[in-house]
């Protein structure tokens, strides 16, 4: 016969709260002790970045080497090779220590045990051997193992004989680097896509062909992307970059650093390991998971050559959902040249033009103006420049239903010097042909010098055209400065 369970519920909360304590202190412990052991563990630091195995040699630990003068007809000479030292990179080792540069206590923190692979994609034209194979000495040096998949080298059509059977022979002796040759030139954009197309690895990270890894680097970068698949860690890139800066760009579209606003890390209360959210990356270096990055559309395949592509992938993430950060963890130290040292398809300053053009049609909205007016104006003649189709670009943004770029001028970027003007909840642009326009309406002074009017805009009347007096912020009609 079945009977009623009787439940004694005065005895049940009884001992319910006295257990209480047990179970939280069983709970802590496995937290505190177990944890660690289980999920997480500390960053490597495979590389004997202390004990260089040539010490003779050098370079070694980033030391600064003065050449005897007598050296300085070979250094010139093959200056051009480059853009930088090459005489002096070839002497110095391709596996060398380098100073570990990271804020202190970054070797002691974790990350989880089971972060995904990551494959490394070096695309490069004619780079300079020593520096090539320093980079990827680099990475196979100070990169966990079971973390790095491959690394896959895109040959973007060189013409210097040492980059052909020579670099084969010398990357067969590592099973993880993979070569790839594209026929013709194809532009670092379409070639790192060549390289995502068949990477295996769960992220993709991008270097540029002459850098050099430091202690430690991959770990955090991927731990980000591990706790979010929409984080677009980048490392700090050595020299340019300190711990407090961050990536940032000004009209019309140039790259810069910014320091991270006083009250921003004051309101965070940021450490300096802390990531530092960027508007802007500077393109070369950074982590991606691999998936996100082709549901993200990948680069414009439509951009040529070089420039303009950090621009696309950074408003691109940030305005379909994503982040970009710097890690001041990681550290990867960069070569920076006055030139590019490969040449043109086309001529460089056009190429870089259309590809700029290209991101601010598709991306910048009524802010276009603020780009074309920066300089940029005999762009807006297609008839001059062909920026090619856009369409599959503008449908990506429809499709992935992208927020507008005032949303990440307001939320991502707001420190950034917009010559917005703001009057009566309306927001007016302050246009490149510098007049104060709000969708098809423009403030016009009145000629009989009392107040003004809005009205639908006209370019070509002096009524419409105001000047922007840095010295008290103030804008003031073209027709006043006639009386001034
Ligand atoms: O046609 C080309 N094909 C290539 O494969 C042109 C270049 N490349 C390779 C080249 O060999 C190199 O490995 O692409 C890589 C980048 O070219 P760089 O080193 O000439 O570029 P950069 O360092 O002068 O410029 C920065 O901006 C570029 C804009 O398109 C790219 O985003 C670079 O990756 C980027 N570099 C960095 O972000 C490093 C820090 C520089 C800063 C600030
Ligand atoms: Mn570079």
């Amino acid at each position: 016969q079945y009977t009623m369970p009787t439940c004694n519920f005065i005895y049940f909360f009884l001992l319910k709260f006295f257990l209480l304590p047990f179970y939280l202190i069983v709970y802590f412990s496995l937290v505190i002790f177990l944890k660690p052991l289980l999920c997480v563990h500390k960053v490597l630091s495979l590389d004997a970045t202390h004990a260089p195995r040539d010490p003779n040699a050098v370079g070694q630990f980033g030391q600064p080497v003065i050449l005897p003068g007598s050296k300085n007809a070979e250094v010139m000479k093959r200056w051009n090779e480059g853009h930088f030292n090459v005489y002096l990179s070839d002497q110095i080792p391709v596996d060398r220590a380098v100073p570990d540069t990271r804020p202190e206590t970054c070797a002691q923190n974790l990350v989880h045990n089971d972060l995904p692979t990551t494959t490394v994609i070096f695309c490069f034209v004619d780079e300079v051997w020593s520096t090539l194979l320093r980079s990827v000495h680099s990475v196979l040096n100070r990169s966990p193992p079971h973390l790095l998949k491959e690394i896959i080298l895109v040959d973007d059509a060189s013409t210097k004989d040492y980059l052909k059977e020579q670099l084969d022979e010398y990357m067969s002796q590592f099973p993880r680097v993979r070569i790839i040759r594209l026929k013709e030139r194809q532009g670092l954009i379409r070639a790192r896509l060549a390289g995502a197309a068949v990477a295996k690895g769960e992220v993709l990270t991008f270097l540029d062909s002459h850098i050099e890894c430091n202690v430690g680097w991959l770990e955090p970068l991927l731990e980000r992307v591990y706790l979010d698949r929409k984080k677009v860690p980048c490392p700090v890139i050595e020299v340019i970059s300190d711990k407090d800066m961050r990536g940032i760009f000004k009209w019309p579209l140039v790259f810069g650093w910014s320091p991270v606003p006083e009250d921003v890390i004051k309101k965070n209360n940021m450490k300096v390991t802390d990531p530092i959210r960027c508007p802007v990356m500077a393109g070369g270096l950074f982590s991606i998971d691999k998936k996100y990055f082709f549901e993200l559309g990948a680069y414009d395949p439509g951009l040529d050559v070089w420039g303009g592509e950090n621009m696309e992938i950074s408003f691109k993430i940030w305005m379909c959902g994503g982040e970009i950060e710097i890690i001041p963890c990681s550290r990867v130290g960069h070569i920076f040249r006055g030139q590019n040292p490969y040449k043109f398809p086309k001529d460089r300053q056009k190429t870089v033009e259309r590809n700029l053009a290209r991101v601010a049609e598709v991306w910048l909205d009524e802010y276009k103006d603020l780009f074309y007016g920066h300089g940029y104006q005999h762009l807006l003649d297609r008839k001059v420049i062909d920026i090619g189709n856009l369409t599959e670009q503008i449908e990506l943004r429809k499709k992935l239903k992208c927020k507008s770029f005032k949303w990440y001028l307001d939320n991502v970027f707001p420190d950034m010097d917009t010559p917005v003007v703001k009057a009566e909840g309306l927001q007016f642009n302050y246009t490149w042909m510098k007049s104060i326009r709000h969708q098809d309406l423009c403030v016009a002074a009145q000629s009989t010098g009392s107040g003004f009017a809005l009205v639908p805009c006209d370019n070509t009347k002096r009524e419409f055209r105001w000047f922007y007096k840095t010295s008290n912020s103030a804008l003031v009609s073209s027709l006043c400065t006639l009386l001034m």
